[in-house]
């Protein structure tokens, strides 16, 4: 995607600099005389130059320089969960989380908030320094969630950068806080089941960076979270389970009260040591919060509970302060300037809020100001991801779509030039929803709600069960595979008629997706690819995007993770100077254009020249 050049001559031809008294060309095309040959580095930032599609004038708030992060005063020694964690173990850490007064929090800033509000697009050069200053100004909080989810991909889709490598630093960068995770039971860190010793030896090598795993399954069935919890348990970290929350605990006939007590129930059985209430669409009202509290309450009043909700409808606030009220242990948001909308609500004004109140957590919200400045500033240079989401949309109680799918369903419907036809989309997933029966929509199962209201709408078909009077129809792969079976079932199953209309003859799994796979050999991988293990299990999760990952490092560079972000995302621009493993590199020259389209870039780099010839976009 970075490379589709839109016809960039007349732009760049403005950025030639001048050359003095005119004369200078000519000279200025012999190499200076301590000219050092091109490196990979200046070779790739050179197309760059040419080739991106992203110039800041276009953005007009995109940066030139990243923000650094403010001085904050270090905190003392801080007795939390972390500690607890380190010092006692996972029971010992959930029960003294039971056992504080006020609710405690945690900060999804670097997951769920950039997940859902820049496409997952936040690189790790930016997320380690506000990881830095976190763990000064909310070293009482539960945990830091900053991985898993989307991010696993996405880091070497298109940040070409390593996951790994993005863990170790910010636990390096914040050791005082608990490191948390999305985990998608089977799923890992994928859309798809993969086997049981993946799961297993994934959550091994993750442990080594990572305290709280946040488990969950698109159908709420613990049988699919079984091993990744076991796994967990066996590496003695935390085992947050989740039960996912959907339509509404006080009017839904399916999702009830009793619904909810037997999930609860399950998952305290299979071993959690705090119950998480995912609210991945913000669902919840105000007066469902007691409902639920007292249902999971009513299975143990030992476990804690962590809350977990999305701000799209602008209810998410009075939600927390609810279930906080309610006696909710722990419950997420975001730093203020990376809050609201598609994201978690906002921790600055949590904090705020509860100043008095009897389970304040005790953050002064000013005291988060060099923080959230720090990512007011980092999210202007996301610009070209913003959702263009203005204001919160109540109607998500209508169509349910979760915060994290919402943007994305929005580009994946411009992109099929179904813009103008947006309403029809939100109202078409809300029919998929219930042609389906009814199901539970998280990664990876709303993919496939997504993937059928699109194809609909395209189709032009006016309501989903539209479907059941047509034959021949090629269903999209996702939704296929969703009815074959390959994510698990929702607890009722799907409606029979529908299931085979969409299989047309094809038989659905009658076990567990994962169990039917034959398991991974880590040592042939290994020696295969010459990688260690945790390079390894990424290329079991996602062969071809690490592949062509590894062919970006090869062949390009290996160090385009270090180009600081207002470069990496947009210009590069004429006598600008960047740092990248300490050398200053500066743009001097664009050339113009010559025969076969091809232009002198010109770098100055420790204060020797490197030219490189590009050839232009066409
Ligand atoms: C994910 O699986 O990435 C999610 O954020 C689900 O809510
Ligand atoms: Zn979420």
């Amino acid at each position: 995607e970075k490379y589709r050049a839109l016809g960039k001559f007349l732009e760049l031809s403005d950025r030639v600099v001048p050359e003095e008294g005119g004369s200078t060309r000519k000279k200025s095309r012999i190499p200076k005389p301590d000219a050092t040959p091109p490196s990979k580095l200046t070779k790739y930032l050179a197309r760059e130059v040419l080739h991106t599609e992203r110039p800041r004038s276009k953005y007009p708030k995109a940066p030139r320089e990243a923000p650094e992060p403010p001085a904050v005063v270090k905190g003392g020694p801080t007795v939390n969960a972390k500690s607890v964690l380190d010092a006692a173990g996972p029971e010992a850490a959930a029960k003294w989380v039971r056992d504080q007064p006020q609710v405690l929090i945690t900060d999804t800033t670097m997951r769920d908030a950039h997940q859902s509000l820049l496409a997952t697009r936040v690189r790790t050069l930016d997320l380690v320094k506000g990881a830095s200053v976190a763990s000064q100004l909310l070293s009482k909080a539960f945990s830091f969630e900053c991985w898993g989810g989307a991010t696993f991909d996405v880091a070497y889709r298109f940040l070409f950068e390593d996951p790994w490598d993005r863990l170790e630093e910010i636990r390096r960068a914040a050791p005082n806080v608990c490191t948390q995770m999305l985990f998608r039971g089977s799923n890992a860190v994928g859309y798809t089941s993969y086997p049981d010793n993946v799961v297993t030896e994934f959550v091994r090598l993750a442990s080594k960076n990572m305290d709280v795993f946040r488990i969950f399954d698109c159908f709420n069935d613990v049988e699919q979270m079984r091993v990744a919890i076991q796994a967990v348990r066996d590496n003695g970290k935390i085992a947050e389970c989740c039960v996912c929350y959907t339509s509404d605990i006080s009017t839904s006939k399916v999702y009830d009260v009793e619904y909810y007590k037997n999930v609860t129930k399950s998952l305290i059985e299979a071993g959690a040591h705090i119950v998480g209430v995912k609210d991945m669409a913000g669902l919840m009202k105000p007066a469902a919060a007691e409902v639920l509290v007292k249902a999971i309450r009513s299975i143990s009043n030992d476990v804690p509970i962590h809350f977990h909700t999305h701000a799209t409808s602008s209810v998410s606030l009075a939600v927390a302060m609810e279930m906080a009220r309610c006696g909710c242990d722990i419950i997420d948001f975001a730093v203020a300037s990376m809050a609201d909308l598609t994201s978690q609500p906002s921790l600055n004004a949590f904090c705020a809020a509860m100043d008095g109140l009897p389970r304040s957590p005790g953050i002064s919200y000013m005291s988060l100001e060099p923080l959230d400045m720090y990512w007011m500033r980092v999210r202007e240079m996301y610009s070209p991801f913003e959702t263009g989401m203005l204001a919160g949309s109540a109607r998500v109680f209508d169509h349910e779509i979760p915060g994290g799918q919402y943007a994305n369903l929005f580009v994946q419907c411009q992109s099929m030039g179904l813009g103008d036809r947006w309403e029809d989309v939100l109202d078409m997933y809300r029919d998929v929803n219930d042609l389906f029966g009814d199901i539970i929509k998280v990664t990876p199962s709303s993919k496939c709600v997504g993937d059928l209201a699109l194809f609909l709408i395209n189709k032009n078909l006016k309501k989903a069960s539209d479907v059941l009077t047509m034959d021949n129809i090629d269903y999209p792969d996702s939704v296929v595979g969703l009815m074959e079976g390959r994510l698990g079932f929702p607890h009722r199953g799907f409606p029979k008629n529908v299931q085979a209309k969409i299989l047309k003859g094809k038989t659905p799994l009658t076990e567990r997706p994962s169990a039917v796979l034959p398991p991974a050999d880590f040592d042939k991988i290994r020696s295969e690819l010459g990688v260690d293990e945790y390079r390894a299990m990424s290329a079991i999760l996602y062969p071809k995007v690490f592949a062509d990952y590894q062919k970006f490092c090869a062949e390009k560079t290996e160090l385009a993770h270090l180009i600081p972000t207002p470069v990496f995302w947009h210009s590069f621009e004429i006598g600008q100077s960047i740092r990248v493993k300490g050398e200053k590199i500066t743009l001097t020259r664009v050339g113009p254009v010559k025969a076969g389209r091809m232009r002198t870039i010109v770098f100055d780099v420790d204060g020797r020249e490197q030219r490189v010839e590009v050839k232009s976009p066409a």
